[in-house]
């Protein structure tokens, strides 16, 4: 294919890869053209080759960034909340607009690959508890950089988001899980421990997310992965943009963290449902009373409960176990 077939905008891209002046702003501008040129058997050399300048520059920008000013480090970003939670995937899947959907956070999104450069943090509140999801650049094995393998290994769970409405849905997740296996990460169902390995592989426990579901032809090629991978993990079906599965995709977040809520009431007064307490699943009174003060945590004597499993306003001891939704008075 000669450069004239090329669209204009693509062309563009490559004059300023000529002339920047940065190993940052090469790839970036390569990343531009491998964004802008046409996807189809005529290009698939260009293409190739483009993945490889890119692999190259990246390792550039790289050395540059460790020789250079120390900038704030992108895999770091600062927990809040009761949980972190990173949304990872390939390309265009949605994951940003799932962060806009869901938080307060403004992330851009676009119909071309690669818009999300940085991370980007978003507070989810489901049921009074907020959770913390971080939006990250698509995976990808020629572009993804080391810092987003820190960044998922940082978080407690991650969330896949992939794409129903590509043709391609096997490749990417080929591709996906490629570059998963480079950045040494292993996913595994919800619910499993989050865990490093003595080889340097970290188990990262992970929901799947189909997003675009009400797409043509989704549910085929779910099919088609589900025919292939006989130990597929279970993908939930969403639309970001209809909402459709949104509040399960909750649901299952809270559950699949071992998250509960507990309300604690101060001795002869009434309880503020609104101020829950965010525990673990095990955890006991004593845990409650060192969270609200860690001198009741001390002092504790006995607390009383009203829940699923106790009569109203029963007398427990400190290693009572607590379930989501109890009401504790903490007596010291
Ligand atoms: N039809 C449909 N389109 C969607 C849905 N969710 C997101 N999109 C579109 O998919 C495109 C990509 O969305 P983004 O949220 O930017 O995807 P991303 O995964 O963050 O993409 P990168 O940051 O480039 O990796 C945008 O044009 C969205 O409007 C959905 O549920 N249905
Ligand atoms: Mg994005």
């Amino acid at each position: 294919m000669s450069s004239a077939n090329l669209p204009a905008q693509y062309l563009e891209a490559e004059e300023e890869f000529r002339r920047a002046d940065t190993a940052e702003a090469k790839l970036e501008a390569l990343r531009k053209m491998l964004a802008l040129i046409p996807k189809h058997k005529g290009t698939e050399k260009i293409q190739g080759d483009i993945k490889k300048r890119i692999a190259k520059w990246k390792n550039q920008a790289e050395a540059a960034r460790k020789k250079g000013a120390k900038r704030a480090d992108p895999s770091h970003v600062p927990r809040e909340g009761a949980a972190q939670v990173a949304l990872i995937g390939p390309v265009n899947s949605g994951k940003s607009s799932l962060l806009a959907a869901l938080t307060n956070s403004l992330p851009a999104i676009g119909d071309y690959p690669f818009t999300t450069r940085m991370p980007q943090p978003g507070m989810l509140f489901h049921q009074g508890i907020p959770i913390q999801l971080v939006d990250t650049p698509a995976l990808d094995p020629a572009v993804t950089e080391k810092w987003i393998g820190s960044l998922i290994r940082n978080t407690d769970m991650a969330v896949m988001v992939l794409d129903l409405a590509r043709d391609d849905l096997l490749e990417q997740w080929e591709a996906v899980h490629t570059t998963l296996d480079s950045l040494r990460i292993r996913l595994e169902p919800p619910g499993s421990e989050k865990r490093f390995t003595g080889d340097g592989w970290a188990i990262i426990p992970t929901l799947y997310l189909g997003n675009k579901c009400r797409m043509e032809a989704a549910k085929d090629r779910l099919e088609v992965l589900a025919d292939l991978y006989q130990d597929l993990p279970e993908i939930h079906p969403v639309s970001v943009r209809t909402g459709s599965g949104l509040e399960g995709f909750k649901d299952l977040l809270k559950g699949s963290m071992g998250l509960i809520r507990v309300f604690s009431k101060p001795p002869g007064k009434e309880v503020d449902l609104d101020q829950p307490f965010v525990l673990r699943e095990g955890a006991t009174v004593a845990d409650l009373a060192s969270m609200v003060h860690k001198d009741i945590g001390r002092m504790l004597k006995f607390a009383r409960v009203w829940g699923t499993e106790v009569f109203d306003g029963q007398k427990v001891a400190r290693d009572y176990v607590l379930l989501d939704g109890d009401v504790v008075e903490l007596n010291t």
